[in-house]
């Protein structure tokens, strides 16, 4: 499943500028078992399988050991993928991107023993409050968030300040050519070439837009009095 990403366009570019290194580890390749055993019964009983803590302990050890005394190992955040743990935000992937080494952590169909979580396990994290089948694709989520936020990663002209949620606003509405189709036209002062009204259209667009489809991140945002005014319009209509 981690080729999908380690192949994907961001992480190239990332890894041959030597920003960011990913490594995948399967947990089987710490059992000790002919049968490289990862799971095992729910003791007092119940459906479904849980990770055993071996396997998992040790391939964190052999983690820290290979960065060894890298200033980051006492800090480093061992993530574990899970339905119970916090939210994920842009918020929570740009403190990440401020580690220098993260571990993620994904169990898959069946939950993890709680000495894990307990003992070796630093955060909790949740993509979202729909359930997956496992935490590959929440690591892969977390991951491709993250990474974007490693400087140097995005070129200029895809910064990453001007995306939806590092605002904490919507984003604008986007045309390109041809400038009528079907009879659809652009909006004219995106063809007007003064850039000073258009950032003002694309502002008041942006706050239209949150005030409609989210207005819950608008408490957080940072809006002018007149921004405020027109928001309070809206919500009147
Ligand atoms: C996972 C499963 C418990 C039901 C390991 C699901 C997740 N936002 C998110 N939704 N679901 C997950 C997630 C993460 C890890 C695992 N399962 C299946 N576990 C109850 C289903 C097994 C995140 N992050």
């Amino acid at each position: 499943m981690f080729e999908s990403l380690i192949s994907s366009a961001i992480f190239k570019r990332a890894t041959d500028r030597k920003l960011v290194e990913i490594t995948v580890r399967n947990i089987r390749d710490y059992t000790h078992d002919k049968h490289r055993t990862v799971d095992d019964y729910p003791y007092g009983g119940g459906a479904g399988m849980v990770l055993k803590p071996e396997p998992i302990f040790e391939a964190v050890e052999a983690i820290k050991s290979d960065l060894h005394s890298e200033e980051e190992s006492g800090a480093l955040p061992i993530i574990l993928l899970t339905p119970q743990g916090r939210l994920f935000s842009q918020q929570i992937a740009l403190e990440l991107s401020r580690h220098s080494h993260l571990v993620l952590i994904c169990g898959h169909y069946e939950g993890v023993d709680e000495r894990v979580r307990e003992h070796l396990v630093t955060d909790e994290i949740s993509i979202g409050d729909y359930v997956l089948s496992g935490g590959e694709l929440a690591a892969m989520v977390v991951a491709d968030a993250v990474v974007r936020l490693v400087p140097g990663v995005l070129g200029s002209s895809a910064s990453a300040i001007d995306d939806s949620h590092a605002t904490g606003l919507l984003e604008y509405p986007q045309y390109t050519r041809p400038a009528v189709y079907k009879g659809w036209a652009v909006p004219e002062v995106l063809l007007s070439g003064n850039h000073a009204q258009i950032a003002k259209w694309r502002r008041k667009q942006t706050v239209i837009r949150t005030a409609k489809r989210r207005p819950d991140l608008l408490d957080k945002a940072n809006l002018s009095s007149a921004e405020r005014q027109l928001v309070e319009g809206l919500q009147k209509q």
